[in-house]
């Protein structure tokens, strides 16, 4: 392989050391991984039963390996274009409410993405052992990550650290990573075919995929133990925000008080981390996320049930049979459209 993998990401340089050799250990471990063919130009590595490309593998060890969790840290944990971005934006506004004056939310000024940031793919991006305690201006600490329960960092699981785990409806899950993708694509590329990425995706072939086996390791930690992982769903959150955002609350133990629910900060919260709010503030629709991404392109339509729209019948089909094969006595359902119960 070749060690530019490692060092460079696709679309622009992230790390001023980007161009240093990269670990020889790193470089023998990538040799031994399983690898497929990305969607857009990147190779993907089968690390730890997930896919990663080659660049993150770095950040993704050092974070295992170094990061040490607090009792009270939280942690904002998705499968890729579940809702992470709202997710973030509902945790920050909820957690933190008592430390700025709300017409004031940093919301207004930052992206979600820059005031709850990644683990893996932002904070040990340039640094093996950043000074997390400095970076992060709020208490708790509030994080963000993508990485499989499994695979998250021994003091993560043993500590009394809160994780809130957001998951999304598998067919809304991949037309928007089809489309978000599609977008990352070189201009001379061909546009990505839907069915070469659509076999792809069902046999688990993305960007920490499989899909199925990362929501069934959260529901299953989430089972074993409620007081520290809560399990959300974007299809709950778009049908009743404020029973979700009092929940959250709840179990991040800064409950809304009678008071507070008089005052509609409930709903105050839930407006301002709206799609339509989010996206019309000059700082999501402008500037780059920090993998080199537009920020505007995490508001794309924000719905239940656009899947409809893209995927053709036998798709359709083939994706109801994986959903019923891998959830099968799992107790975990999905809701597929607005109007429909869970399947
Ligand atoms: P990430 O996991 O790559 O960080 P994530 O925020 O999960 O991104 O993906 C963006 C999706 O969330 C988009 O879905 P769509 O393609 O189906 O439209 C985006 O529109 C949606 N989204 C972003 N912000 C919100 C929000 N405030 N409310 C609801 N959906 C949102």
């Amino acid at each position: 392989m070749d060690t530019a993998e490692i060092s460079k990401p696709r679309l622009v340089s992230l790390t001023e050391d980007a161009d240093k050799s990269p670990d020889d250990e790193l470089l023998q471990l990538v040799q031994t991984l399983p690898k497929e063919q990305g969607w857009a130009v990147s190779n993907l590595y089968l690390y730890q039963d997930f896919w990663c490309t080659a660049h993150f593998l770095k950040p993704l060890i050092s974070f295992q390996r170094h990061f040490r969790a607090f009792d009270s840290d939280v942690i904002v944990a998705t499968f890729p274009k579940c809702g992470t971005t709202w997710l973030k934006a509902l945790v920050f506004s909820t957690l933190y409410r008592n430390q700025f004056a709300r017409k004031d939310t940093p919301l207004l000024s930052f992206t979600p993405h820059q005031l709850v940031r990644f683990l893996e793919h932002d904070l040990y991006l340039n640094n093996s052992c950043p000074d997390l305690e400095n970076i992060c201006v709020y208490k708790p600490r509030l994080f963000a990550t993508h990485v499989p329960h499994a695979s998250l960092p021994a003091s993560v699981k043993d500590s009394n650290c809160k994780i809130v785990y957001l998951c999304r409806n598998p067919m809304d899950v991949f037309v928007s990573l089809w489309l978000f993708t599609d977008k990352l694509r070189e201009e001379n590329q061909e546009p990505l075919s839907l069915d070469k990425v659509f076999d792809k995706f069902c046999r688990g072939i993305y960007i920490y995929g499989p899909f199925f086996d990362q929501v069934l390791g959260y529901w299953k930690a989430s089972q074993e133990n409620p007081d520290k992982i809560l399990f959300l769903k974007y299809e709950d959150l778009k049908e009743d925000i404020s029973c979700q955002l009092k929940h959250l609350a709840v179990f991040l133990g800064v409950p809304f008080t009678e008071e507070e629910e008089k005052q509609g900060v409930v709903e105050e919260i839930a407006k301002i981390c709206t799609f339509e709010k989010l996206q019309e503030l000059e700082v999501n629709r402008k500037g780059l996320f920090i993998t080199g991404v537009p920020n505007k392109d995490f508001f794309r339509k924000g719905e239940v049930g656009d899947w409809s729209n893209y995927l053709t019948p036998a798709m359709v089909e083939r994706l109801e049979k994986l959903i019923q094969e891998k959830l099968d006595n799992s107790g975990l359902t999905f809701k597929l459209s607005s109007t429909a119960s869970d399947a």
